[in-house]
């Protein structure tokens, strides 16, 4: 047979929290989206190594409000499951950090996992990564973690299972305690399975950071007792800070229709060991042996880089990277033509809400996938006042970001101006704006290198100038934003961003946008 091989990560840029599925020959893995729409995205394949984007399943202001929602809040850690043909669909949505407690998850469903899906149903708030298991006697079940705000307690600190009725659509039954974890500790985000007579419970224990790891526990009865694993973490790399996969974690397995085995599990790639990880985390894939009877493991329990597949390559036509394609996601509310729209290729956007808002951006991006990649796009903007800007952007969250700019200055004119937000403190590090032509689409680069990331423009058909600011690419990551108060989940994204605090709601003009890695 011929084979194909996984180059990991297989979902690069922020891809966290795989929940892989296989339905025949398809295979599917929906990761968190936080507040960017769609919420939940799905990826599609059928050979495991080329992955679709289908979109993501939350595409409507019914379906998802991440209106106000904290910076890294919103659509956390989905399952994707499959029964009697229809698609199950739970989620987290983090309404706030102060409200932590009171996660509530919910179910969608859908006859296909490229929607439509339906409206959500709200099921519990008593803890987060909720995960819906179908058994063979017909019965369904939610796991999710413990989450426990008594003082002295960790934030996920075990599995509950209650059962979930298919046929009516909701929670039955009372909620139950099924694994306490290991004392690797924050045990969360659950998927079980079922063979040989074993319930097997796969874990994401010891946080999402560098001490993260997969535990496996096992019981002959689905409710438990569990028994871990004797060998230990089935995957961490928490041990070698030299491995290219770190935080390898949060994970669920697939098998093919020929027996084998994997798992999709969530890795982070740092710049400098232990540094900064610029695109967030990502999405692995890792070959699992898993005799009967016996424990699934990872050789060596470590991520590899490469993976050989037992399957043959089937890829997928090249998207054509337009605005309408699936990599474009929308920052806190969905795409909408009161705020944006696409004619001929070229996107239109009414200015939103400052840079700090969290309510009304409008701000469409992708993710960076690669630590040596560049968006190109052209803008057009006749901006009548210094609150209105519209330009590229390299985005973290409403505290980290650069923003390039077309904008108006008294005594310039139009202009373009380089702002940085760093831990909210703003900066021009360019200096004073630049004039440019008062009228004509002037085009605009942001170019990512490792920790380097430089701004660049040409007005008409001119000639490229960058700009001699070199700015700290690391800024946009996890580890910045995580200072002990809030917490950061996503990675850098690169866009565009039209801004417009006049009330006149301005709108700019972007015409092809172009994405290239190297
Ligand atoms: C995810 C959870 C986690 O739901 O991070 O720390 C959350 N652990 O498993 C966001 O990805």
């Amino acid at each position: 047979m011929p084979s194909a091989i996984a180059r990991n990560p297989v979902l690069r840029g922020s891809h966290p929290d795989p929940s892989i599925l296989r339905v025949g020959e398809d295979y599917y893995i929906a990761t968190s989206t936080f507040e960017w729409c769609p919420g939940v995205r799905i990826h599609h394949s059928r050979d495991l190594v080329n992955w679709r984007c289908l979109g993501g399943a939350l595409t409507r202001s019914e379906q998802v409000d991440l209106t106000g929602v904290p910076d890294s809040g919103g659509v956390w850690a989905p399952c994707l499951s499959y029964a009697d043909g229809l698609f199950y669909l739970v989620y987290s949505d983090v309404e706030s950090f102060g409200g932590f407690w009171d996660t509530p998850n919910f179910v969608v469903t859908a006859a296909s996992p490229e929607g439509p899906w339906s409206d959500p149903v709200p099921l519990h708030a008593r803890g987060f990564d909720p995960s819906l298991f179908h058994d063979d006697d017909g019965r369904s079940w939610l796991l999710s973690n413990r989450c426990d705000w008594r003082p002295g307690m960790p934030w996920a600190s075990g599995i509950i299972a209650q059962e979930y009725s298919r046929a009516e659509g909701k929670l039955i039954g009372a909620p139950e305690v099924i694994f306490e974890g290991t004392e690797a500790g924050y045990t969360e985000g659950p998927h079980l399975h079922r063979r040989d007579g074993w319930y097997y419970l796969v874990t994401a224990e010891g946080g999402t950071d560098w001490e993260h790891q997969v535990t496996v526990a096992r019981s002959r009865s689905i409710l438990g007792p569990y028994e871990p694993d004797p060998a230990g973490a089935a995957l961490t790399s928490r041990h070698d800070p030299a491995l290219l996969l770190q935080k390898a974690g949060h994970a669920s397995l697939v098998d093919t229709p020929g027996g084998d085995w994997f798992l999709a599990h969530l890795t982070g790639r740092p710049l400098t060991p232990r540094g900064r990880c610029v695109l967030g985390r990502e999405t692995a894939l890792q070959r699992v042996t898993w005799p009967a009877g016996g424990w699934p493991r990872v050789e060596g329990g470590v991520p590899a880089e490469t993976v050989p597949l037992p399957l043959e390559p089937r890829p997928w036509p090249q998207e054509d990277g337009g605005w309408t394609g699936t990599e474009w996601n929308t920052l806190r509310r969905p795409a909408s033509e009161d705020w944006m729209t696409v004619h001929d290729g070229r996107l239109r956007v009414r200015g939103g809400q400052s840079p700090w808002s969290r309510v009304r951006p409008s701000l469409v991006a992708r993710r960076a996938a690669s630590t040596r990649c560049s968006l190109t796009v052209p803008v057009d903007f006749s901006p009548e006042d210094f609150q209105q800007l519209a330009g590229i952007t390299a985005y973290y969250n409403t505290q980290n970001w650069y923003l390039l700019a077309v904008t108006r200055r008294e005594g310039v004119g139009r202009c373009l101006e380089l702002l940085a937000s760093d831990r909210g403190e703003i900066t021009a590090p360019a200096g004073a704006p630049v004039g440019v032509p008062e009228a004509g689409p002037i085009r605009l680069r942001a170019g990512l290198d490792g920790s380097e990331l430089r701004f660049s423009f040409s007005s008409g058909t001119g000639a490229w100038t960058t700009l001699p600011a070199v700015l700290d690419a690391g800024i946009l990551s996890d580890e910045y934003a995580t200072d002990g108060r809030s917490w950061g989940f996503t990675g850098a994204f690169l866009g565009v961003w039209a801004v417009d605090l006049t009330g006149g709601g301005a709108q700019a003009e972007f015409g092809i946008p172009s994405y290239t890695e190297s």
